[in-house]
């Protein structure tokens, strides 16, 4: 516990996190199309919205297409007692939805009911999925309607990916569990809301480490603070949210292990991310092709009308073959993006080495599961099988995606 405290009042970490915190989803329009939302809205007003919000990107209007929404009102401010704090995750508002699916796994023990908000196809959906099923934890999946986000009304972030998360009861006899049960007649049932696919994992991570220790322990070291970025923008942001919490397990001969972990999984969000958007819509043809792959995954033809499916599709690859030219200048890429794609895996790749398996050693760690998560989410474009063919990061993210799968992380669960 000594070791947590320690690590939160760091300061340098709040000064080495600072210029990391304007993210963007470079590859948004895709997602906010992508939709298998449970209740689906009236037909004809949904119609309009869709073509109005498919239009609208057609016509390049604004930076809305991938810009950050407001941020929450809720300020946190420095020199609050963190246990007065303790709570600031709880949300009592969360909308009983069904969910559109359901992931099972080894990991049910754990005491956890999970229920992830997401858009099939963002990279940092794709990274938090990684994650839990490496893991194999069971989690329900909220398909975010793109277009009304009618399921995020709860919510006062408005991005994806959010997890909420419920402890289980687990009573040990049926006597605790009546008594339980009333205990707990007339309150509602506490539920916390994760936002942002890093605090997510690094949440998570921190209660793997030490699950006696609980969530609520775990969640009281990532408070969320309220400032101004360079922008002059009001943002809220985890400022630890790369570091894990060790409670007792800290073990001090590991802290350069740690340190590069935290700078690839860093490195995946703020400098990788940035390449997808410009490869895969590289041209018109690409972009075209790679939004056909996104209607396949988000299963559009169940979700959209025949026309209103073409509509996005056709009038999404136009939108975001411009938007990729402007990111391709905005990140500064080589006049050809894939040389660009092709030398952050190969920095990856040379980062491992040839005598690790994975950055993490002989297992993936957050680092790999980061970087794994975000190329899986345009693992049917055209830019990915370039990758494939032109860089040697293929049997690495093959071997990521074996271990993913068969939820090699759970033999790590002390359950
Ligand atoms: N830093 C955040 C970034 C999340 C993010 O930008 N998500 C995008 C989708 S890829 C989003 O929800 N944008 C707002 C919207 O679609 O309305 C994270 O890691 O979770």
């Amino acid at each position: 516990m000594a070791s947590r405290f320690r690590i939160i009042k760091t300061h340098q970490i709040f000064n080495f996190l600072i210029p990391t915190v304007k993210q963007k989803c470079t590859v948004y329009l895709p997602q906010r199309l992508i939709n298998s939302a449970y209740s689906a809205p009236p037909k004809r007003e949904f119609s309009r919205k869709l073509i109005f919000g498919a239009t609208a990107g057609a016509m390049g209007i604004g930076l809305g297409l991938y810009s950050y929404l407001s941020p929450p009102e809720s300020k946190y401010l420095a020199g609050i007692p963190l246990a007065e704090k303790a709570d600031f995750t709880r949300n009592d508002n969360i909308m009983d939805i069904k969910p559109s699916r359901e992931v099972s796994g080894p990991a049910s023990a754990l005491g956890l009911d999970l229920t992830l908000y997401q858009y099939q196809t963002c990279p940092f959906c794709c990274k938090v999925r990684a994650f839990l099923e490496f893991y194999g934890i069971p989690y329900k999946v909220i398909e975010v309607n793109p277009v009304m986000r009618q399921q995020l009304k709860f919510s006062k972030y408005k991005k994806v990916p959010i997890l909420i998360v419920q402890e289980k009861e687990s009573p040990k006899s049926e006597f605790l569990w009546i008594s339980a049960k009333i205990s707990t007649l007339g309150t509602k049932i506490k539920q916390q809301q994760l936002n942002d696919s890093t605090v997510i994992i690094s949440i998570l991570g921190s209660l793997f480490l030490d699950l006696p220790s609980g969530l609520d322990s775990v969640l009281k070291y990532y408070v969320p603070m309220t400032y101004k970025n360079e922008d002059g923008k009001e943002v809220e942001e985890v400022m630890n949210k790369y570091f894990l919490m060790f409670g007792d397990n800290y073990e001090k001969n590991t802290e350069t292990y740690l340190k590069k972990e935290r700078q690839w999984r860093k490195w995946a969000d703020n400098e990788f991310v940035h390449l997808i958007s410009p490869n895969i819509y590289r041209t018109y043809d690409e972009a075209l092709q790679a939004f056909n792959y996104f209607s396949e995954v988000g299963e559009w033809e169940k979700n959209f009308s025949m026309f209103e499916r073409l509509i996005v599709i056709y009038v999404g690859a136009t939108a975001m073959y411009f938007v990729g030219k402007r990111l391709k200048k905005k990140y500064s890429l080589k006049e050809d993006v894939r040389q660009s794609l092709y030398d952050g895996c190969k920095l990856w790749m040379k980062e491992i080495g040839s005598k690790r398996k994975f950055m993490g050693g002989e297992m993936p760690n957050l680092a790999d599961l980061a970087m794994y998560g975000i190329l899986s989410s345009f693992e049917g474009c055209v830019a990915f099988q370039d990758l494939i063919n032109n860089t040697n990061i293929g049997p690495w993210y093959y071997n990521v995606k074996e271990a993913v799968t068969n939820h090699y992380g759970y033999q790590k669960l002390k359950i």
